[in-house]
């Protein structure tokens, strides 16, 4: 079912909802199962080359990548395991079938109405413990993008693959800040943030979140995400979704359609011709 109405309003009103339950976990099992295929092909070619000492079989998800970084013998090998799992490279049918899955997509069609769009910008996280490179300062998602996007609601899913309190180094958001203009963005360690003394007057919210919940926020709403002080691989994806017919602040990277009344001839039901779309 989609979000309630309390839900909803709290959404629209503040900037943002935290769902605890809200995905079947499911939904998120062909996708598991491709990362820790792709981590452990990625381990026994390190292993292979002499590079990692122990492969860590048997772990969990959200402890065996943890294990493996620490078992790389070099800085590199500990980057490349990481890389498997952290980016935007992962175009794939389990990827596709969370962006598409039928829960996601209802609560999508609630906000958005009845044309919307995958959008271009997504990410899948591996936030290793004790990772200063995985710790988002403050931003609004538009400072990412183009100013042509402006003007396009967009509601973005932050969506634990694993249980994920505060330790694990969830998200915080400041309630209310969808109201905020843009605020300028500085490069900063490989983000666009907003440093706290640029804030507007604010309190902060902390947004721990278990499997199978989300975290829903509008494209304004400030938001960050903190140290992981735990033993695990917080496994997180950010996806979101728009008007089809809008601006998406990224003209040279394809989004696709995953509702569309007007045109449902335009709806993406394959994942390979969504991955065609980057060959
Ligand atoms: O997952 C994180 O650590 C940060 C996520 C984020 O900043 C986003 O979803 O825009």
């Amino acid at each position: 079912m989609p979000l309630t109405k309390t839900q909803l309003a709290h959404y629209l009103d503040e900037g943002y909802v935290a769902v605890e339950q809200l995905i079947p976990t499911h939904a998120f099992t062909a996708l598991i199962a491709e990362i820790e295929a792709n981590i452990d092909a990625k381990a026994r070619a390190l292993a292979a080359e002499g590079k990692l000492d122990d492969l860590c079989e048997g772990l969990p998800f959200e402890k065996r990548l943890t294990r493996l970084c620490a078992a790389a013998t070099d800085e590199q090998s500990r980057a490349e395991l990481w890389h498997v799992g952290h980016g935007k490279h992962h175009r794939t049918a389990g990827m596709f079938a969370v962006w598409t899955e039928p829960a996601v997509v209802a609560v999508a069609e609630q906000v958005l109405g009845l044309e919307v769009l995958a959008h271009p910008q997504y990410n899948l996280r591996a936030k290793l413990p004790d990772q200063p490179e995985t710790v988002v300062p403050w931003h609004q998602d538009l400072g990412y993008l183009e100013r042509d996007a402006d003007e396009t609601f967009m509601l973005n899913f932050w969506i634990p693959l694993v249980d994920a309190p505060m330790a694990t180094g969830a998200l915080q958001v400041i309630p209310g800040s969808h109201r905020w203009p843009v605020l300028p963005h500085e490069k900063s360690d490989g983000y666009d943030g907003v440093s706290e003394e640029n804030l507007p007057a604010h309190e902060v919210v902390d947004c721990p979140l278990p499997l199978g919940g989300a975290l829903l926020i509008q494209s304004r709403t400030m938001h960050r995400s903190v140290h992981n002080t735990s033993d695990v691989t917080r496994w997180s994806l950010d996806l979101r979704y728009c008007d089809s017919r809008k601006p998406t602040g990224r003209a040279n990277v394809p989004g696709f359609v995953v509702r569309s009344e007007e045109q449902p001839n335009n709806v993406m039901r394959d994942w390979r011709d969504w991955a065609a779309l980057f060959m």
